[in-house]
Formats: C-alpha cells, sequence, structure tokens
C-alpha cells in the first residue's frame, strides 16, 4: 500500500493526489459501515484516477495501444476514458489482479447498472471525500453514504445530470443508465 501511494504521488499533481488519498480513506471508512473489504477499498481508492492526469492525447493513444474501445461520447470528451484506461494501468504497471478492484477504477466516473459493493464505494467516495464543496447536496449524500449506499448513489447521479444539463454537457449513455438502474 505504502509503495501504490509513492506511485501516485508522483504519477499525479498535489490537489489530485490530496483527492486520491481521501477517496481511498473515505472509500475505507464505508467498507467498515457497508461490511466491504477494506484492503481493497484502500487500494481501488488509491487506483481509481491514477490515468487522471495523464494528457488528453495520451489517454486517447494510450487506449488505442492497448486496443480500449473508444465510443463517439468518449471520442468527444477524453476524460470519460481515465476509468478504463486506468483500469488497464492498474493491472499493467501496478500489478492490481482483484477483478473487483479493477472495476471499481474501471467504472468510476458513469457508474454501471449491477455494481458490486466495492464499485459503489469507490463511486460515492469519490463524490463525496471531504475535499469536495461544491456540488450542494453534499451534506445528504454524505449521510446518506454511511446508512443507504443505494440512495446515496441515486441522489450523486441525479446531481449529476442535473448539473451536467446545466452547463450543456454531453450525457455519457452509461451515466443515465446507472441512474435508471438504482432509482
Ligand atoms: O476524476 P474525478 O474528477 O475525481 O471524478 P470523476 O471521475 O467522477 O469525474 C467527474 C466528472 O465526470 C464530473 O464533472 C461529472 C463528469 N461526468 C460524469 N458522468 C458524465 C460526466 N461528464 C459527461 N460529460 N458525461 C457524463 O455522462
Ligand atoms: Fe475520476
Ligand atoms: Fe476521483
Amino acid at each position: 500500500m505504502e509503495a501504490l501511494r509513492e506511485a501516485m504521488k508522483k504519477v499525479q499533481d498535489e490537489s489530485r493526489y490530496e483527492h486520491t488519498l481521501a477517496v481511498a480513506y473515505t472509500a475505507a471508512c464505508l467498507a467498515s459501515v457497508h461490511g466491504g473489504d477494506i484492503t481493497k477499498a484502500l487500494r481501488a481508492g488509491l487506483l481509481h484516477d491514477c490515468a487522471k492526469c495523464i494528457a488528453p492525447d495520451r489517454q486517447l493513444a494510450l487506449c488505442e495501444k492497448y486496443h480500449i474501445t473508444i465510443s463517439e461520447v468518449e471520442r468527444r470528451n477524453p476524460f470519460l476514458l481515465h476509468g478504463k484506461l486506468g483500469a488497464r494501468l492498474a493491472q499493467e504497471i501496478y500489478q492490481e489482479r482483484d477483478e473487483d478492484v479493477l472495476n471499481a477504477v474501471r467504472n468510476h466516473t458513469t457508474g454501471r447498472p449491477e455494481m458490486s459493493l466495492l464499485e459503489k464505494i469507490i463511486f460515492v467516495a469519490d463524490y463525496m471525500e471531504p475535499g469536495r464543496n461544491k456540488a450542494s447536496g453534499l451534506p445528504e449524500i454524505r449521510r446518506l453514504s454511511f446508512t443507504d449506499l443505494d440512495s446515496a448513489m441515486v441522489q450523486i447521479l441525479q446531481d449529476t445530470l442535473v448539473y451536467l444539463k446545466n452547463t450543456g454537457q454531453e450525457i455519457d449513455p452509461a451515466t443515465q443508465e446507472t441512474l435508471n438502474y438504482y432509482k
């Protein structure tokens, strides 16, 4: 875990590294409350944004190198790729072998239907770690995350979709499908 922390420190800028540590510890707390694996929560939290600080063009090039399918929405919004690409880098560079940890990294931005406990924990921790302060629904989401993880997911997805629509951003079908599934 120490080695993984040092590795993330090298590939992330300072604020992203702070966020990474915060997601890892928030995920560990959520795992404690919901009966998840704390070690996997820490690893997935540390790895979730491992591809985030790679320039968009380079992310696209790396996806092509690894034969990762890029959708039209992702091609137009390459920041959506850092989950998929991150899961691959976690495997190739950071020696992560656990499929659940890799899925949590892969699906942390849009979510997907039928997520595992660990996937939900990372999705929620990413949104509510203590350093996040922009979204207005955060106090309620933080409370819900410890009592009713699925309701926290729904609240986050609804707030995200409203935010994306208000700011004129393109919706990835996966984000809408995830909300439809959990609502
Ligand atoms: O990488 P982080 O910033 O820690 O967090 P993240 O991977 O959850 O990415 C957050 C951004 O992703 C946030 O601004 C909302 C955006 N997002 C989530 N779903 C969609 C989306 N952006 C677009 N364009 N479309 C989506 O469906
Ligand atoms: Fe991310
Ligand atoms: Fe993140």
